[in-house]
This record gives structure tokens, C-alpha cells and sequence, in this order.
């Protein structure tokens, strides 16, 4: 199934793209370094969504370590895994609502738990050897130009300068590689790859051909009970591992070139492209990638027979504006006070490194905000003509290196893929959404399964870990796993708001119908049958966790499983509001809509605790950690929509939640409270956590660690874990516009250290797209385009001027209404 409307898929090839388009200068959006990448966390990644790389920029040895989107161990999940789950139910709900026995109720859980998901895979390395007999190159420089999408290394030798020069193509599916000497036949050198797969190599006339195969099983790098294997192969149960080649051609005009399976060699060249495509058999989360696979030799041969009929030029300008279609949509500068900065000058990783001593470099702030659209942009890619859509960016998006990587590299729904997609939107990359958005309808297949086999229940559910097999169950090998994160229940219901979201920034009401409101009211009726009353006649989840804090259990010890947390309800809350409103939308399902606003009503309401906090739990427990890093029970601050200025207590209560929190934790952590902070309009504050975001941090060096940032600006969990670098870009943008409201917030919480500047091309819920402009912190004029003729609500921090609309003051701040027309452009200009 594909979301993506056929108009946008052809208006993109053919470049007729009728929004608004911003060149970007591409100077100050490079990542560069003096010297190759010593860990991975120094390569650089590109990607197109399918193909991923990581460029380590050698001078003698050239790695690229390679990804595919579709690589994933094992295969469709398997059912009836755990036939005796759903009859601990009761027991387990009398234990939480009779007995307050918490721990009982813990240790039942564990037998209501399924299998752990797959993991993603590595799939090889291309290398390339350039013997220069142990001469030492000169002006050695390697970058990454995320303004192009094009990363290169180049150095001296002997007199002779040298070039490579790599981009992943999307809409021709395929790795491209120039390389390029000063001198003629300068170029001799040797390209290989491997896997730590099962492969062979095998040669196809010049090309070099990896086959090979990824494991039927991978246990998780946490999971090691004694005697098992943690990585098979073989599935006695019939359905072996995804099968994957990649294919590699040299192609000189003048150098000899000979391929063996040793490798490919170039003699005396001048200049050589290099050409990789891959494929794998995945084809489709219910489908054996084995058996029922996809040709993936077929595919690898068409996409690299189908690049090698077009000249590098021609390949390098297909990529170039399917790239700028999407990145030059938003134009962000902020104004540096100190034009001469020195940062400038530095190297990425060095200028990194001032910036986290406190140097001041907006510029930089810029770079990590628009690198965050990179990276979404090459790892999360809907069809295009001729290359299918590709999966939702996992936890390292598309790039990782390890058979058994940190968490599997999955999806983790209880906050990490949902906040990949936060810049998605707003920054105005609605086609980037769609690969999850698909996805999401995979997992609700066997989400209903789920449902019925563990609960007795309809509709259906997710929860905290799943991978592109759409597996849905508690994780733990029934058992295992620790309830504080396996037995959570709210994945589904916390997904389907990408689903309204996802319509309240298009206002694509053929989507919502068709696509977002059915799946979303199957998890409501999933989440009716779940709700159960308590002695005060509220509804409540129970079992109910707060992903992932423990509480001091009043009969002692710790316990992770009681009744309704705030982040359940705040989550049901959201799931039943956004029904409630699309009901509306579509003038449908006026009984089912009912239903809903009853249920709400009787939800278990939010409490503030003796501290003055945001309570976590259903009681006002003792939490274990008081600086966890989920700040799960601020849903409805972020990102959801319940706690607003509207709501004065609850966002009083959510700030005092934050303080007690602090600002340390994992980059991931770091990057949700960015939003908290937006939403809680404190510009400064959030400006803090950027800054601790942008910590810079090192593998093997124990001065620079924690969360923060890497020396490729990849974000730091420790380990990599890519929501951190998402989660910035929209926190920076949620800083500079809300919408969630109903209305438009110009410059929310704009922080002070960020006097002056502009950013152009965000887009606003209701269907605007939106350029702001400031100076002296203050907001000077703006530009909104009405992309769906709605009715448009603005909200300032000072009075402005509209054609044609008066302007209110209100407690909260200058609120101008107007009609919009679609396609028509609005200026707004601050009255001083
Ligand atoms: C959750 C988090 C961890 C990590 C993992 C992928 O379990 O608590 O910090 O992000 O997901």
C-alpha cells in the first residue's frame, strides 16, 4: 500500500513541485574534517531511504559501510506464540485493583509476554585500496555538503591531487562514485567488498556481485540466556533469513579495468566511476523474504543496469533535484553578532568541541537544525516511479554496522520512532512521514492478533518494541522481559497520532478517511475493551506502566506495574480527542463519536503531587529515579495537546516536573525536553538543553561522553541512536512555531541568544506554510501561505498588522484572525 498521492510522485520527478523552493548556499550547510574517520562515529552517512553508507574518507583504504533499509533478520512474525497469555489477565487486574499486590501483578506479566523483535542488519563494505607506498598526502579535507547531498575526500599525493566524490541517488536507486586524479592515469587502485553475512562473491562480466542471505533469527544484544544461539540462520520452521545482493561496477574511459572475486582493479585511469546497486527479497512484513521473496538479483541488476544508461552528470542532477525538492523547502539562518566568529573556520568536529566549552556559533545550531532534515530525508523515502517506498527510519535510521546492534536497532514505540518523525511535518517533509505512516497499517495487521490472542480483545495493538515484520507483542520471550518496558500497551494508540497529525498539517481528508481514521479507530476500540472501571467509577488501564521509571512500592521494594499512569490516560485522552475531531472532519460515525466523548469524560483525570509535580502514577508514588530520562507522564504537554497556557495548573504542574527532572540524559532525552521546554514557551530554557544536545561526545574517550553529540553529528545515547538528532530539529522548530493549539504562535520561545535571523518554509497545522522573520528578539514581519483556504488564527507576542483582520489583545497574547484563500499569500507585519 502506498499513501503517497500519484500527482506528488510524478509532479516530483518531472520537477513540477509547486511549493516554494529555497536554493541554499551551500558553504555554511557542510560537515568537514581534517582527517579520516578513525570510528564509525566520525564516517559520514548518506542514503537514499534504501541504500546506506557510512564514508570513512581513507586516503590509502576507503571504507564504505553499507546498509540496506530492507535488510532485517528473520521473517513474518509468528502467531499464537503464548495461547495462555490472555487468562492472566483477570488475575493480574485483581491483583492491581483488589490486592494493591504489585508485585504479583508484575511477576503474571511476565507470563503474558511474546517474542522479541528482529534486528536490523549490516549488509556489507566496499573498499577501496590506493597504494601510495607510504606517502604522506597533504591537504587531505573530506566532507559532507548536506545543502547537495554530496560527500567528498580529497588529498595530494606526489604532486598529484586526488578526488572522490559519493552520492546516493534516490529516484535511480543507486551509490555513485567519481573519483578523480589531477593528472592523467594517475588512478590505480583496487575496489572489494565483504559482508559479515553469510555471502559469496561471484563477478557478472566487470561487476562484482555479493550474494548473500541475513540470519532467520537474531536474539537481542541484552538477551543471552546460557546454551542459545543468538544468531541462527537456518528456521527449522521452514522460513529462512532475507536474501540481499549488491553489485559494484567500475567504468573508466581510459584505465584498464579487470574484475575477479577477489575484487575490481583499475590501472592508469583518470578518471573512474564507481557504481553500486543492492536489493533484497523483503516483500512485505507477511511474506517469507525467502520463499515468497522478491528476485533480489533481478532488482540489483535492473537498478545498476538502469544507472549505467545515464551519464554521471545526468545521474548527479536526477539526484540533485529530487534532493532540493525536499531540503531547500525550508531556509533557516540565524545572524552570527560576530560576523568574523573563528568557529567558522574550524573543522566540524573541532568547532563541535567550542561550541560544548560555550563558544557562541548559531551557525552551528543551524547546521545540526537543517542536518537533522538530512538525515530524514536519506533514510525514510516514499515510492518513487520504478523504486517501491522504502521502511520507517529504525533507532540508527538506516546506517548501522553490527550483527546484533544496540536494541536491536528497531523500532522502539514508546518514544523513539514516534519521535523520529517529529521534524517530519512541521519542517516540511510530509513525504518522509509516509514510510511510517504505511507501516503503521503493516503493524496494525498483526496489532488485531495481538489483540485477540493475548487479550481476548478487539481492534488492535502495539507495544513498546516492533520491527519491519510488524511484530506487536510484549517482548521477553514469556518471561524474560522486564514489564517496566515490555508489558506497555499504548504503541498503537501513540502511533495513530501520526496518522491525524499527519492530516492536520496536509489537510488531505481522502487520507484521513481512507487510511488514518480507520486504523485509528480500531486502536480506540482496542483501548474500549481494555479500559476498566475503578471503586471511584473512573476508567483506567490496568496493567499500566510508565515507560520506563520504577516506583517505591508502599509494601516495599520497587514496582514498575500499577493502574492508570498519566501516560496511558494522557495517551487515550489524545486518541479519543483526535477520533473525536475527525468524526467532525468527515461529518461520519456520529454513534461511534459519542461513545467517545463519554469514555473521555470518565477518564481517570490528571493529578498534581505533593511536590508540585505532574503526577506519574495512578497514586502518588515515590518514583526510583527521580531524573529518569523518560519524562513519560508529559504527554499531554508534548507531544501531545492536553496541558497548554489553557490549562494554567497542569502547565505550571508539568514546568515544576521538568525542574525536579533536570536537564542530563540520554541525547534522545535531552532532545524531548527541547519540546517540553518550547511548549512550556521558555525559549531560554530549551536553548539550555540545546546546548546539551550539542554536547560533543567520543567513542573510547572517557573526557567526552554522556548524551550529546558525535563527531559526525550523529546523536549520542550512548550509543548512536538517531532520535536525538530528529527530536532537535523539531524542538528548534517548535521553539519558532506552534500550531498544535489551533492557532499559529510566531516565535513561541525564542530563546535570547538567538537575536536575529529568519526561517522560511515551515509549515502550520490547517494547511500554511510559513516564513518568519526577527530581529532584537523580537518578530518583524512574516509571510503565510494558505495551502487549503482555511480559516487562519494567529497568535503573536505584539500587536501586528494583516490586510484586512483586526488584531486582539488577550491575556495569552495577540491573537489576528483571518479567511484565507488557497493559494494565496498573507504578509503580517509587527506594528512597533
Ligand atoms: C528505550 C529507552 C532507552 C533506549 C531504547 C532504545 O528502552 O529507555 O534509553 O532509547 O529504548
Amino acid at each position: 500500500m502506498n499513501f503517497l498521492p500519484r500527482k506528488l510522485i510524478v509532479a516530483s520527478v518531472l520537477g513540477l513541485w509547486c511549493f516554494s523552493s529555497h536554493a541554499q548556499e551551500s558553504a555554511g550547510l557542510k560537515l568537514w574534517y581534517k582527517k579520516p574517520a578513525a570510528r564509525w562515529v566520525e564516517a559520514l552517512p548518506v542514503g537514499n531511504g534504501h541504500i546506506g553508507a557510512m564514508i570513512f574518507g581513507g586516503v590509502e583504504q576507503e571504507l564504505l559501510q553499507l546498509n540496506e533499509s530492507s535488510l532485517w533478520s528473520g521473517g513474518p512474525v509468528k502467531t499464537n506464540v503464548n495461547p495462555a497469555s490472555a487468562s492472566y489477565l483477570p488475575q493480574v487486574r485483581e491483583a492491581l485493583l483488589k490486592e494493591q499486590d504489585y508485585e504479583k501483578a508484575n511477576a503474571l506479566l511476565k507470563k503474558m509476554q511474546g517474542l522479541y523483535t528482529e534486528s536490523y542488519m549490516p549488509m556489507g563494505d566496499l573498499q577501496i585500496r590506493q597504494d601510495f607506498k607510504d606517502k604522506k598526502p597533504t591537504s587531505y579535507y573530506r566532507d559532507l555538503d548536506i545543502a547537495n547531498s554530496v560527500a567528498s575526500t580529497s588529498f595530494t599525493v606526489d604532486g598529484v591531487s586526488y578526488k572522490r566524490e559519493i552520492f546516493t541517488s534516490a529516484p535511480d536507486n543507486i551509490l555513485v562514485m567519481r573519483l578523480s586524479a589531477s593528472k592523467p592515469k594517475q588512478l590505480n587502485f583496487t575496489v572489494s567488498a565483504n559482508s559479515r553475512l553469510h555471502y559469496q562473491l561471484e563477478t557478472a562480466g566487470k561487476e562484482l556481485v555479493v550474494n548473500g542471505k541475513a540470519p532467520s533469527h537474531v536474539n537481542p544484544n541484552y538477551y543471552n540466556p546460557p546454551g542459545q544461539q543468538p544468531i541462527i540462520y537456518d528456521d527449522p520452521n521452514g522460513c529462512n533469513g532475507t536474501r540481499f545482493q549488491f553489485r559494484i561496477k567500475a567504468v573508466s574511459k581510459d584505465g584498464i579495468i579487470s574484475t575477479d572475486t577477489s575484487g575490481i582493479s583499475v590501472k592508469d585511469a583518470s578518471e573512474v566511476f564507481v557504481y553500486l546497486s543492492a536489493a533484497t527479497s523483503f516483500n512485505g512484513f507477511d511474506k517469507c523474504p525467502d520463499k515468497d521473496g522478491k528476485d533480489e538479483k533481478a532488482l540489483a541488476k535492473g537498478y545498476l543496469d538502469k544507472a549505467l544508461a545515464r551519464t554521471y552528470a545526468d545521474l548527479k542532477k536526477r539526484h540533485e533535484f529530487d534532493y532540493h525538492t525536499y531540503f531547500n523547502r525550508v531556509k533557516f539562518e540565524l545572524a552570527d553578532s560576530s560576523p568574523a566568529n573563528p568557529n567558522l573556520k574550524l573543522a566540524s568536529d573541532e568547532r563541535l568541541m567550542a561550541y560544548s566549552k560555550g563558544d557562541y556559533d548559531p551557525k552551528l545550531e543551524v547546521l545540526y537544525y537543517q542536518y537533522g532534515r538530512y538525515l530524514l530525508i536519506s533514510s525514510s523515502r516514499p515510492a518513487l516511479p520504478g523504486v517501491p517506498a522504502g521502511p520507517p527510519a529504525n533507532l540508527q535510521g538506516i546506517w548501522n554496522k553490527e550483527m546484533r546492534p544496540p536494541w536491536s536497532s528497531n523500532y522502539t514505540i514508546n518514544i523513539n520512532t514516534q519521535m523520529n518523525y517529529w521534524p517530519a511535518e512541521v519542517t516540511n517533509l510530509s513525504e518522509m512521514h509516509m514510510p511510517l505512516l504505511t507501516w503503521i497499517k503493516d503493524l496494525s495487521q498483526t496489532g488485531k492478533v495481538t489483540a485477540k490472542e493475548f487479550y481476548g480483545a478487539r481492534g488492535w495493538v502495539a507495544h513498546h518494541n516492533a520491527d519491519i515484520w510488524g511484530l506487536s507483542n510484549p517482548v521477553g520471550n514469556v518471561g524474560d522481559g522486564d514489564p517496566v518496558w515490555a508489558n506497555w500497551y499504548m504503541g498503537a494508540n501513540w502511533l495513530c497520532q501520526h496518522l491525524w497529525e499527519h492530516y492536520r498539517f496536509s489537510g488531505d481528508k481522502a487520507f484521513l478517511r481512507d487510511k488514518g481514521y480507520p486504523l485509528m479507530k480500531e486502536a480506540a476500540l482496542f483501548t474500549l475493551d481494555w479500559l476498566v472501571e475503578d471503586q471511584d467509577g473512573y476508567l483506567v488501564t490496568a496493567p499500566s506502566t510508565s515507560p520506563e521509571n520504577k516506583f517505591k512500592d508502599p509494601k516495599g521494594g520497587e514496582a514498575a506495574v500499577s493502574v492508570a499512569t498519566t501516560m496511558d490516560i494522557s495517551i487515550v485522552y489524545d486518541l479519543f480527542s483526535n477520533l473525536i475531531e475527525a468524526a467532525d472532519v468527515l461529518g461520519n460515525d456520529a454513534e461511534f463519536k459519542k461513545l467517545l466523548i463519554e469514555k473521555r469524560a470518565k477518564l481517570y483525570p490528571l493529578k498534581i503531587d505533593k511536590r508540585g509535580r505532574l503526577q506519574e502514577w495512578y497514586k502518588d508514588f515515590k518514583e526510583t529515579d527521580s531524573l529518569h530520562r523518560h519524562v513519560s507522564h508529559l504527554f499531554g504537554l508534548h507531544p501531545g495537546r492536553q496541558i497548554s497556557q489553557n490549562t494554567p495548573e497542569y502547565f505550571q504542574a508539568a514546568r515544576k516536573t521538568l525542574e525536579v527532572r533536570g536537564d542530563h540524559g540520554t541525547g534522545w532525552s535531552k532532545g524531548w525536553k527541547i519540546n517540553f521546554w518550547a511548549r512550556l514557551l521558555d525559549g531560554d530554557h530549551a536553548y539550555k538543553l540545546i546546548r546539551q544536545l550539542m554536547k560533543y561526545t567520543n567513542e573510547g574517550n572517557s573526557e567526552y561522553k554522556g548524551g550529546g553529540t558525535y563527531p559526525n553529528f550523529f546523536d549520542a545515547h550512548p550509543p548512536f541512536q538517531i532520535d536525538g538528532n530528529f527530536a532537535g530539529t523539531a524542538g528548534m522548530s517548535e521553539m519558532l512555531i506552534q500550531s498544535h493549539l489551533k492557532e499559529i504562535h510566531l516565535l513561541p520561545a525564542l530563546p535570547s541568544d538567538w537575536k536575529e535571523g529568519s526561517i522560511k518554509g515551515l509549515r502550520a497545522r490547517s494547511g500554511f506554510e510559513v516564513d518568519i522573520n526577527w530581529k532584537n528578539g523580537k518578530l518583524t514581519s512574516s509571510v503565510i501561505k494558505s495551502l487549503d483556504g482555511q480559516m487562519c488564527t494567529l497568535k503573536t507576542n505584539a500587536p501586528v498588522k494583516v490586510a484586512g483582520a483586526t488584531t486582539r489583545k488577550t491575556d495569552a497574547g495577540y491573537i489576528t484572525e483571518f479567511k484565507t484563500a488557497k493559494g494565496k499569500t498573507y504578509q503580517v507585519l509587527a506594528v512597533n
